[in-house]
């Protein structure tokens, strides 16, 4: 964190708000449809492994999620490592133990060589089939597990990345991107690995179709998990100002150049945009002539980029 500003007295948001008439939802029908097949599909799934950003483990998580967590044994992977500052892991696990969560691994699928995945993916996921019931599966020799999650936390990536890892088999790759809502099918069964031999299913990032948390709802949005267009880029970045200011957290100042902090997102936007040339031609109606305003949305996208790449250091988006 820089230290630079830790001393500003700048009079910050103490709490976030949207405009009228704004919100954090998005709940397109290929979740509804993935929720049912999904379902459909639970009496022959030993385990759902769950993936969630590293970012915000408490944060987000569809209710779904928590629900199947009950039935069947549940793995929680925390993706996204390598943006997340996690020096206090032990504390994360503990929260999430109290929460009913004792299997997580902590993963980043950037880094070419996970010794966590190759070591200790298997053998956790062994272990919470076997402490469950499995019902019809009781003799079934193989695992079969549904790679869950909220849209763009890597499910895609990890099924790709294990498949890779542990077998030989050259099959395309599952379709990934930085964008939510790449995935909007489930997959058949994919194998991933042939002793333990393992089973997994691709599935549409699910999320609750009524965000109740207004903070909440931004975070994932920060982290990705909306279309930015949903909620509106410039939002978003007002969101991620708001939270480093909360957290007297200045990085951003250093980071963006600018003079000094700022609660004010369209001063953060009106220094990127002038900064990067992003301008946006307006013909006026009267004069027909062209007047030049700068561009909010691209400034706002610069911004997120940067954030989301980790530009501005690893970060926990979480008060606890
Ligand atoms: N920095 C970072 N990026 C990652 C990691 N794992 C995956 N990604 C990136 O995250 C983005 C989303 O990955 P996907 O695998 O498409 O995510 P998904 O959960 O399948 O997304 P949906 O299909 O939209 O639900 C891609 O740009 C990946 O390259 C990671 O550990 N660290
Ligand atoms: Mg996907």
């Amino acid at each position: 964190m820089s230290n630079k500003f830790l001393t500003f007295s700048g009079n910050f948001r103490k709490t976030f708000a949207l405009p009228e008439g704004h919100r954090v939802q998005w709940f397109p029908g290929h979740m509804q449809k993935g929720i049912a097949q999904l379902l459909a599909r639970l009496r022959s799934i030993d385990c759902v492994l769950e993936i969630h950003d590293a970012r915000i483990p408490f944060s987000g998580r569809t209710p779904l999620f928590k629900d199947m967590m009950k039935m069947k044994a549940h793995v929680l992977l925390l993706n996204k490592c390598d943006l997340a500052d996690l020096s206090r892991k032990p504390d994360i696990v503990k929260k999430l133990q109290k929460e009913g969560v004792d299997k997580v691994l902590f993963t980043n699928l950037t880094a070419g060589n996970s010794k966590i995945i190759k070591h200790q993916l298997f053998p956790l996921v062994v272990e919470a089939i076997h402490s469950k019931p499995r019902y019809n599966r009781e003799t079934a020799e193989d695992y079969e597990m549904a790679v869950i999650g909220v849209p763009n936390v890597g499910k895609s990536t990890f099924i790709n990345y294990v498949r890779r890892s542990h077998t030989t088999i050259k099959k395309k790759s599952l379709r990934v991107g930085a964008v939510a809502g790449v995935t909007k099918v489930l997959s058949g069964k994919i194998r991933a690995n042939f002793n333990p031999p393992v089973f997994l299913m691709d599935t549409p990032g699910i999320l609750t179709p009524q965000v109740s948390e207004l903070e909440e709802g931004m975070k994932l949005a920060l982290c990705g998990c909306f279309p930015d267009h949903v909620v509106g880029e410039d939002l978003i970045a007002d969101y991620m100002l708001f939270w480093f200011n909360k957290n007297s957290d200045f990085r951003y100042v250093e980071h963006f150049s600018l003079p000094e902090p700022t609660d004010n997102v369209k001063v953060l936007l009106n220094h990127i945009a002038k900064e990067n040339q992003l301008v946006k031609r307006i013909k006026s109606p009267d004069s027909r002539e062209h007047q030049f305003f700068p561009d909010y949305v691209a400034a706002a996208t610069l911004v997120l980029k940067q954030f989301r790449e980790g530009g501005l250091g690893p970060v926990l988006l979480e008060d606890f």
